[in-house]
C-alpha cells in the first residue's frame, strides 16, 4: 500500500493546538485562558496535582516564537497541510470583541503567511479548549451568553483571515471538553456535576451550529466543518444475565461519545431514544428554535480516533449507567496513554459516520500515538527509532483505506501530532510527535516516524 492508493484528491497533514504548543501564555496582550488558570491553580486534593508534575503551557514548545523554524521543518518533511488552532484570548483577551488585540491578530497573520510561504495549507481550528477565563468567570459554557460571545469571535476571525484560509474547524472534540471540563473536573475549568454538564452540552451545540453558519456565510468558498472525538465501543462479553445490560450500556456510551454532537448538528436533535438522561436538556435549557440553531450543513466532519473502549453495565455512573473496562485489564498492546491499539476501531467509526445521510465528507483530523521515545546518538546525530509509532500509523492507515474502498467518503488524514507537546492533564510525559522536542533546549529532532511520513508523502514508502 502507498499514498497513491488513497487517490490524488486525498489530503495529508499534521495537527496541533494553540495551548499545547505556543507558550507565550501572557505575551503581546494575550488574555488568560481557562487552561492558564487551571494549570496555575493547585488541585484541591494536596496529594494529587491536577496536572502531571504541575506542568503547564506557559512555554510549551515556544511555537509562538519558533513557528518559522517549525514550518520550515514541516516543509522539509513535505507535509502539505497544517492544522492548528487560534487562541481566542490572543484575539479578544477578555473574550469580547471590545478587547480586540492587534498584536495577537498580527501573530496569526504571520503564522498563516509563513504557512503559505512554505507551500503549506493552513487549516484553522477556531476552538481547541482554551476559553477566555473572563468568560468562565461568568459561567463559561454553562452560561448561554458565552455562545453569543463565541459567535462574535468566529465572525471576527473568519472575516479577518478568510482570504488565506481554505478550511475551518469550528470545534475540537466538544464531547471531550464538556465532559472532562464540566462533568468530571479533570480538565479546565475543573467543574463537576450534571448541573454544569447539561447546560454546557447545550450551549456548545448552539455554538457549533450557529458558528458553522457564520463561518460559511463569511467564507463561502472555504470548507467549513468541525471535529469529533470518536471511540469505537463494544459491550463486555458475557454469557450471564448481564449480557443485555452490557449491550445497552455500550449503546449509551456510543451515543454520548460518537452521536450526541454529530446528530444535533445534522438536525436530528438530541438522541433521547438511546440516552434518555439527555431529556433534562430539553426540559431545562432548550429555548424556541434551538433545534434550528444547532443545525449546520457542514462541508465535512473531522473524525479523531485513537482507540476502542469495552464497556460494562453499572448502577453507579449516571447518564451512561456503565463503566469503561480499563484497557490494561484486557489487552497487552497499549500506548503510553494506556489506550488499546485497535486499528479496526477507526474502520468501524468511519463506517458509522458515513452511514449518516448528511455526512458528505470525512477527514481523519487526528490519529497518532504516544510511545516512550529513546534517543541515541549515532555519528553525532540524534536518532529516535520509534518503530511502534510507524507501525501504529501504518495499521490505522490500512483501516482507513479499507473503509475508503468500501465507499466511505474519507478524503484526508492528519497525524496527531507534528511535534511533542503539552498533553493536558498528563503534562509533557506522553510524546505524540513525529518530531521530538527537548523542552530544556527547545531543540527539535525528527523521529524516524517523521522521516517515514516524508517518504510516504513523496510516494516512496510501501507498506
Ligand atoms: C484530543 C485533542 C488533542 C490531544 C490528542 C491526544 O483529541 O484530545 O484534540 O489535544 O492532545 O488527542 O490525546
Amino acid at each position: 500500500m502507498n499514498k497513491m492508493d488513497f487517490g490524488n484528491t486525498f489530503i495529508w497533514g499534521v495537527s496541533t493546538a494553540a495551548y499545547q504548543i505556543e507558550g507565550a501564555w501572557n505575551e503581546d496582550g494575550k488574555g488568560e485562558s481557562i487552561w492558564d488558570r487551571f494549570t496555575h491553580t493547585k488541585g484541591i486534593l494536596p496529594f494529587r496535582s491536577r496536572i502531571y508534575q504541575n506542568h503547564n503551557g506557559d512555554i510549551a514548545c515556544d511555537h509562538y516564537h519558533r513557528y518559522r523554524e517549525d514550518l520550515q521543518l514541516m516543509r522539509e518533511l513535505h507535509i502539505p497541510n497544517y492544522r492548528f488552532s487560534i487562541a481566542w484570548t490572543r484575539i479578544f483577551p477578555d473574550g469580547t470583541k471590545k478587547s480586540k488585540n492587534q498584536k495577537g491578530i498580527d501573530f496569526y497573520h504571520r503564522l498563516i503567511d509563513c504557512c503559505l510561504e512554505n507551500q503549506i495549507t493552513p487549516n484553522v481550528t477556531l476552538y481547541h479548549w482554551d476559553l477566555p477565563q473572563a468568560l468562565e468567570e461568568q459561567g463559561g459554557w454553562t452560561n448561554r451568553e458565552t455562545y453569543q460571545r463565541f459567535l462574535d469571535y468566529v465572525d471576527f476571525v473568519t472575516r479577518e483571515y478568510r482570504d488565506k484560509v481554505p478550511r475551518w474547524f469550528i470545534f475540537n472534540e466538544p464531547f471531550v471538553f464538556t465532559t472532562l471540563g464540566y462533568m468530571l473536573g479533570i480538565h479546565a475549568p475543573g467543574k463537576m456535576g450534571l448541573s454544569n454538564y447539561y447546560p454546557s452540552i447545550h450551549h456548545v451545540c448552539l455554538a457549533q451550529g450557529e458558528g458553522g453558519k457564520i463561518a460559511k456565510s463569511n467564507c463561502p468558498d472555504a470548507e467549513i466543518g468541525t471535529t469529533f472525538s470518536c471511540i469505537h465501543v463494544e459491550p463486555k462479553q458475557s454469557n450471564s444475565i448481564f449480557s443485555d445490560l452490557h449491550k445497552s450500556a455500550a449503546i449509551r456510551f456510543d451515543t454520548l461519545f460518537n452521536c450526541l454532537f454529530l446528530e444535533t448538528m445534522l438536525g436530528l436533535g438530541y438522541p433521547i431514544d438511546r440516552l434518555p438522561s439527555l431529556k433534562v436538556i430539553l426540559d431545562k435549557y432548550f429555548q424556541q428554535d434551538d433545534d434550528k440553531k444547532m443545525q449546520f450543513d457542514a462541508d465535512f466532519v473531522g473524525v479523531q480516533n485513537y482507540t476502542r473502549e469495552i464497556v460494562e453495565w453499572s448502577l453507579f455512573v449516571p447518564v451512561v449507567w456503565g463503566n469503561i473496562v480499563p484497557a490494561k485489564k484486557r489487552c497487552e498492546k497499549t500506548t503510553e496513554m494506556g489506550w488499546e491499539i485497535y486499528p479496526e476501531g477507526i474502520y468501524h467509526i468511519l463506517k458509522k459516520y458515513a452511514s449518516y445521510e448528511k455526512v458528505k465528507k470525512i477527514y481523519v483530523t487526528e490519529n497518532g500515538a504516544a510511545f516512550r521515545d529513546e534517543l541515541e546518538i549515532k555519528d553525532g546525530k540524534v536518532i529516535i527509532n520509534d518503530i511502534a509509532r510507524i507501525d501504529f500509523i501504518q495499521s490505522y492507515l490500512a483501516q482507513v483505506l479499507r473503509a475508503k474502498r468500501e465507499g466511505v467518503p474519507v478524503e484526508g488524514y492528519f497525524i496527531w501530532s507534528f511535534m511533542d507537546n503539552f498533553e493536558w492533564a498528563e503534562g509533557y510525559r506522553p510524546r505524540f510527535g513525529l518530531v521530538y522536542v527537548d523542552y530544556q533546549t527547545q531543540k527539535r529532532y525528527v523521529k524516524n516516524s517523521g522521516y517515514w511520513y516524508k517518504s510516504f508523502l513523496e510516494g516512496n514508502a510501501e507498506f
